[in-house]
């Protein structure tokens, strides 16, 4: 695994890197599962829960304001890349749309393929967290989660879902599917949250 495509981070970016990590300079693709295909034009992002129910298209995504954002993405299988950069709609902006009926305490994020990750609502409703729709300049490609990827630069990427399609908000906390198999609730890399065990 060392070697070519992954290095020992050198000082000057150990800051940068969380315990246990090592950087890649490329961008692998972790998916459990096939990766599905969805055309922009179909993807909908449905928010439910404790909120009025509402039903996100492309276009809305679009007429939101547009961010640009440069974070470190850290998977808990040991590789970091940093300096990832994306464009889409911060989380905090997309939430101005969102008729909320009761303070939220947690959320499950749902995507196309059945994949499902919970965060606090303290960990989601952050202006740092966006829905990513392009990738170094580029439509962000299908493996990546395109058309549309939740990212969560604070916490493991396992929380960054891709091809998301639900945000269901919630008022107790429930596990996801890598947190129902063995995976920490929270995922904080600085800490080391990679298991429940
Ligand atoms: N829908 C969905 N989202 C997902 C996953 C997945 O399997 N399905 N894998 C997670 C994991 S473990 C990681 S490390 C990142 C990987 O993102 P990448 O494939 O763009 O590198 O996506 C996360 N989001
Ligand atoms: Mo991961």
């Amino acid at each position: 695994m060392l070697g070519k495509f992954f290095q020992k981070p050198d000082s000057s970016m150990s800051d940068r890197v969380p315990p246990g990590q090592h950087l890649t300079k490329g961008f692998p693709v972790l998916t459990y599962g096939e990766t599905p295909k969805i055309d922009f034009i179909d993807w909908e992002l449905r928010v439910w829960g404790l909120a009025k129910q509402k039903i996100f298209s492309w276009s809305d995504l679009l007429n939101l304001p547009q961010s640009e954002f440069t974070a470190d993405f850290h998977c808990v299988t040991r590789w970091s890349k940093l300096d990832v950069q994306w464009t889409g709609v911060k989380v905090t902006d997309f939430l101005e749309l969102v008729e909320i009926t009761e303070p939220p305490k947690h959320v499950m994020l749902h995507c196309y393929g059945g994949y499902t990750t919970n965060l606090d609502w303290s960990d989601f409703a952050l202006e740092d967290n966006f829905l990513a729709h392009r990738l170094f300049q580029e439509p962000l490609p299908s493996d990546h989660g395109g058309p549309v990827r939740l990212v969560v630069p604070h916490l493991y990427a396992w929380k960054s879902a891709k091809w998301i399609n639900g945000i269901q908000l919630l008022a107790q906390p429930e596990l996801g599917f890598w947190e129902r198999n063995g995976y920490h609730s929270r995922g904080e890399p600085w800490q080391e949250e990679r298991y429940s065990f």
